[in-house]
């Protein structure tokens, strides 16, 4: 073992510098942690660093880059007490969440962090991200695959961006903070994964075969256009939809375009999960008329999942090479306390 942990930079605003047209990845970002930590990287644990190429905005993420980082786990699972995994914050839920749905209680640490500032530039939350990450990442066995971020570690799996401007930009508002690093950190040992979900080698995950477009996001709006409801009925490549519904679940009822939307989405064997577009609270089946009659459709319940934790569990349990029943069966699985439990 050469370092305690490994850390993978994926590119996001932590590692980027300005140029001519704005901030963007650049690789070399080993040398400016030195500089920028510097005599604190003594008291710290000791880390490797890989960088992928090309580096990038959190915003050009595919499904591809989970796969690309199950494998580098993969390789270097053995070499390492814990990884940290430098990301962009604008889809640092999704990756949170498809992580954690490959790894479920992982058997070794993995985080995730980025920072609004980058590292080196004025007012910057890097240093304070990094030095957290590397201290949890080298630390006891947590189970979750965490976000480290402004003094908290989050649940991966329950992860919002909730601001693009303030240094607390992401929550997880259907699940308490798994702890808070304050002078001594305070880690809710009771919230962690522990023995209740089974755990995953990245092996695994470098194994399934993630598809680009299988998933789609249709969030609900006042006089939906037809069109979108048929680009993803004719899409062959689309296998399941993530419904963000109105409110506790609610669907515009009296619609008949809606409703063909879901008669047809089911004859395609195309799996439609219901989430509430509401940033906190879950549905609620059956609570009101509006939405009654879905579930006998076979929409499935999302429960307080966010819309990103959905959508990255369908994209998981497809990638397994899952068909439509058995994508169903298994959307009950508590994998890495996505939803609460009820
Ligand atoms: N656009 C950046 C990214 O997601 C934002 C950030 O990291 N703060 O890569």
């Amino acid at each position: 073992m050469t370092a305690e942990v490994l850390i993978l930079h994926t590119g996001g605003t932590i590692g980027m510098v300005p140029g001519p047209n704005g901030l963007a990845p650049a690789p070399g970002l080993q040398q400016r942690i030195e500089q920028q930590l510097g005599s604190s990287l003594a008291l710290l644990p000791s880390f490797d660093l890989l960088e992928i190429s090309p580096l990038i905005d959190s915003a050009d993420l595919t499904p591809g880059h989970w796969q690309q980082l199950a494998a580098l786990l993969a390789e270097h699972w053995d070499g390492y007490r814990g990884f940290i995994i430098l990301h962009g914050t604008d889809t640092m839920a999704y990756s949170a969440a498809a992580l954690s749905f490959m790894l479920g209680a992982s058997e070794r640490n993995v985080l995730l962090t980025g920072s609004q500032v980058p590292l080196g530039l004025p007012r910057s939350d890097a240093v304070a991200h990094l030095q957290a990450a590397l201290q949890l990442a080298a630390g006891p066995r947590l189970g979750n695959v965490g976000l480290v971020f402004n003094n908290r570690l989050l649940n991966g799996s329950r992860l919002r961006k909730v601001s693009s401007q303030q240094f607390q930009a992401f929550d997880t508002p259907n699940a308490a903070p798994l702890a808070e690093l304050n002078i001594r950190p305070l880690l809710h040992r009771e919230r962690l994964l522990g023995e209740r979900v089974a755990s995953r080698h990245p092996r695994e995950a470098a194994a399934l075969n993630f598809q680009p477009g299988a998933v789609a996001m249709l969030c609900l709006h006042p006089s939906m256009p037809t069109a979108l409801y048929d680009a993803v009925l004719a899409d062959n490549n689309c296998k399941a939809v993530v419904l963000q519904s109105f409110g506790a679940g609610n669907i515009p009822s009296r619609d008949p375009a809606f409703n063909a939307f879901i008669k047809r989405a089911a004859a395609r064997d195309k799996v439609v999960v219901n989430v509430t577009q509401c940033l906190q609270g879950g549905i609620s089946p059956g609570a009101y008329a509006a939405s009654a009659g879905l579930q006998e459709q076979g929409v499935l319940d999302g429960g307080d999942m966010t819309p990103e934790a959905a959508f990255c569990k369908l994209h998981w349990l497809l990638a397994g090479g899952r068909d439509t029943a058995a994508v169903i069966r298994d959307w009950a699985l508590n994998l890495s306390d996505e939803r609460t439990q009820l």
